[in-house]
């Protein structure tokens, strides 16, 4: 989609540092982070979020970006958190599906009111 943001991001429009790239995926820190450790998993594909027909292949890669990006972070151990927010209600601005990976600090355990 030419007007997407997270598009011109994977395919180098915008350029930007990957922490891990495979066939169907890229990864790279947010922008805005509300953590130490905030990096976004983004299809290479436009989906608009995790209920547009999502290929298996390409979830088996965001699975094989969260464990390099926990690795290569430091956060694997002490623990983190993965976020996708879908729809207006559910806190999405950018609608090109993507995974927070959130880390690096402890993180409140209870929904709803939190920033997150
Ligand atoms: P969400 O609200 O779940 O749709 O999250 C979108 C996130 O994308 C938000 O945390 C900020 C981040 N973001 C928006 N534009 C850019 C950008 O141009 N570069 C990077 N690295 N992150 C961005």
């Amino acid at each position: 989609m030419s007007d997407c943001i997270f598009c011109k991001l994977v395919n180098g429009e915008i350029p930007t540092e990957f922490l891990y790239e495979d066939e169907h995926v890229v990864a790279f820190r947010d922008a805005s982070p509300l953590a130490p450790v905030h990096v976004l998993v983004v299809p290479k594909a436009h989906h608009r979020d995790i209920l547009d027909n999502v290929p298996a292949q390409t979830l088996a890669s965001v699975v094989e970006a969260i464990k390099t990006v926990v690795d290569t972070t430091g956060i694997r151990d002490s623990g983190f958190r993965v976020i996708t927010n879908t729809g207006k209600e559910g806190g999405q601005s950018v609608m090109h599906l993507h995974f927070h990976i959130l880390g690096g600090r402890p993180l409140n355990a209870t929904f709803g009111e939190e920033e997150l």
